[in-house]
C-alpha cells in the first residue's frame, strides 16, 4: 500500500468530522473529548510507505487515525512504572504508559491533530520542540495556553511545514515534569524523499535522572549529580541493541532532553557522516565525515 492508497483508505473509512460528534464552537474545539468513532487506526511501521519508518529502540511509535485527511494522534500524560534496567525501577511520569512517550511520526505538509489527555495528578501541557506552528499551539502553559487540568483533554492542531528530528515535552512545571520523564521524539519525514532512503532509521532520546537507593521516584530537584543516564529511558543492560545488517544504510537520530547536561556521544567503531542538525539539513559540500 502506498501513501495515496493509505490516505484514500483513511478518508473513506471516516466520512467526516460530523461523524465524530465533535463540538463546533471555537471554545469547545480547544478543549474537547477524544473521538472514539471506530475509525481505522493506522499501526506504525507498516511497509510500503514512501519513507522508512522510524524505529524507537525500547519504545514505540504512536498509532494514528486519519480524519478528513488530518492525522489524528492521542497522547495520554500519566504516571508510569518504569524500569531503567533490570532491578532498577521507579515511578515516573510519561505518555501512553512509557517514558519517553511513543514517537510521533508524520510527513512534511501533513496536518496533525494531537489530543493530549491529562491523567496526571497535576496540570500539564505539551510543547512541540522546534516545530514551526501558531503560537496558540506551542504548548507553553501560562503563556500560550492555560494548563491542561487533571482529567481534561486539550486539542493541538497544526500543519507541519518542515522536516527533521524534533521532540515533545511537558511545558508546565517542566523542571519537575521533564525530570520525571515527560518527553518523546517527533519525527517529520521530508515530503520529497531523499535520493537514498535509509534502510534503518533509529531514534534515540537521551535523558538523565537522579534515582536514590530505595527511592520511589526520581528526584526532580537535582541540578548536577545525576546517576542514571538513559537512551529512550533505558540504561545498560536494559538498552536494546540497534540491529542492522551488513551494508545497510543506517540513520540515527539523536535527541537530548536531559535536565541540565550536554552529552558527547561517540558511535564506536563506525564511519558516519553528520547530515543534519536541529538547524536543518547540512549541504553535502559542508558535511564532515567522522570515523
Ligand atoms: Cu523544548
Amino acid at each position: 500500500m502506498n501513501r495515496r492508497t493509505l490516505l484514500s483508505t483513511g478518508m473513506g473509512a471516516v466520512a467526516g468530522g460530523a461523524l465524530l460528534g465533535l463540538p463546533t464552537t471555537a471554545a469547545a474545539l480547544a478543549r474537547t473529548t477524544v473521538p472514539h468513532d471506530g475509525s481505522t487506526v493506522y499501526a506504525p511501521g507498516r511497509p510500503g510507505r514512501d519513507y522508512t519508518p522510524v524505529i524507537t529502540p525500547n519504545g514505540a511509535t504512536l498509532p494514528f487515525t486519519i480524519v478528513d485527511g488530518v492525522k489524528v494522534f492521542h497522547l495520554i500524560a500519566e504516571p508510569v512504572e518504569h524500569e531503567f534496567a533490570p532491578g532498577l525501577a521507579a515511578q515516573c511520569w510519561g505518555f501512553n504508559g512509557s517514558t519517553p512517550g511513543p514517537t510521533i511520526e508524520a510527513v512534511e505538509g501533513d496536518r496533525v491533530r494531537i489530543y493530549v489527555t491529562n491523567a496526571l495528578p497535576a496540570p500539564t501541557s505539551v510543547h512541540w520542540h522546534g516545530i514551526l506552528l501558531p503560537s496558540g499551539m506551542d504548548g507553553i502553559a501560562g503563556l500560550s495556553q492555560a494548563p491542561i487540568a487533571t482529567g481534561e483533554t486539550f486539542r493541538y492542531e497544526f500543519t507541519l511545514r518542515q522536516h527533521g528530528t524534533y521532540m515533545y515535552h511537558s511545558h508546565r512545571d517542566e523542571m519537575t515534569q521533564q525530570a520525571l520523564g515527560m518527553m518523546g521524539m517527533f519525527v517529520i519525514h521530508p515530503r520529497v524523499p531523499p535520493e537514498r532512503r535509509p534502510d534503518r532509521d533509529f531514534a534515540l532520546l537521551s535523558s538523565e535522572w537522579k534515582v536514590l537507593p530505595g527511592a520511589r521516584r526520581p528526584d526532580p530537584n537535582e541540578m548536577l549529580e545525576f546517576n542514571v543516564l538513559t537512551f529512550n529511558g533505558k540504561a545498560y543492560p536494559g538498552t536494546a541493541p540497534l540491529m542492522v545488517e551488513r551494508n545497510e544504510f543506517v540513520r540515527i537520530r539523536l535527541g537530548n532532553l536531559s535536565a541540565m547536561s550536554h552529552h558527547a556521544i561517540h558511535i564506536h567503531g563506525h564511519t558516519w557522516t553528520l547530515v543534519a542538525t536541529d538547524g536543518g539539513d547540512i549541504p553535502r559540500s559542508a558535511r564532515w565525515p567522522e570515523v
